[in-house]
């Protein structure tokens, strides 16, 4: 349950082989200004729930960046629409510390609340590097490569990511239920 189409087509691709069967909602609900992730996953859910009628999950997903004190974190959509990539440069000018860590969180509700976090450490590159992906891909180098995210198919980044993690823990969780 996503109304962005780069988490969107991840999802797609890892979840191709296991059986699960997605489709994008693309609808609004109030994302609470809460001070993690988590939170903010927990909270759309429990709205959510109210509302439809089938099984669904949640990605809420932040760019934390160390020198900014994990600024964007909760705030990265709003971050990205409005100061974008080329704002977050801006912002790490003449830093010479770039560390920055991607999380996401899945919620997913059966009879309780499961949050399944993914986390992927990396550098702010200097310049916006690469076409593929979405939103922070052109300016997170993960740890130990030297191409942002979006210099890297949809498979290569899926073989690293934040949200690839994420989607682990939440699959080991879904085979747990099933057997
Ligand atoms: P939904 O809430 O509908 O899922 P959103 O775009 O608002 O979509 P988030 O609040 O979870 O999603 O994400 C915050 C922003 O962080 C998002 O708009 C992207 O710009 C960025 N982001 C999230 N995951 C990313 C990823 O894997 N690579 C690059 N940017 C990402």
């Amino acid at each position: 349950m996503t109304s962005n189409r780069g988490k969107y087509s991840e999802y797609k691709e890892m979840l191709r082989d296991v059986g699960i069967e997605l489709e994008l909602l693309l609808m609004s609900y109030p994302e609470e200004q809460l001070d993690t992730i988590e939170e903010v996953a927990e909270r759309s859910t429990l709205y959510l729930r109210g509302t439809l009628k089938t099984d669904f999950f949640i990605d809420d997903s932040g760019l934390f960046i160390k020198t900014l004190n994990g600024f964007p974190g909760v705030y990265s959509s709003y971050v990205f629409r409005t100061l974008g990539n080329v704002g977050i440069l801006d912002l790490m000018k003449g830093k010479t510390e770039r560390s920055a860590e991607f999380r996401t969180c899945i919620a997913y509700f059966d009879d309780k609340l499961n949050l399944f976090t993914g986390r992927t450490q990396g550098l702010i590159a200097t310049d916006p590097r690469g076409t593929n992906g979405f939103g922070f891909d052109p300016v997170f180098i993960p740890d130990e490569r030297k191409e942002t995210y979006a210099e890297m198919t949809t498979e290569e980044k899926n073989s690293i990511s934040h949200r690839s993690k994420a989607t682990q823990a939440f699959l080991k969780y879904i085979k747990k239920k099933t057997i």
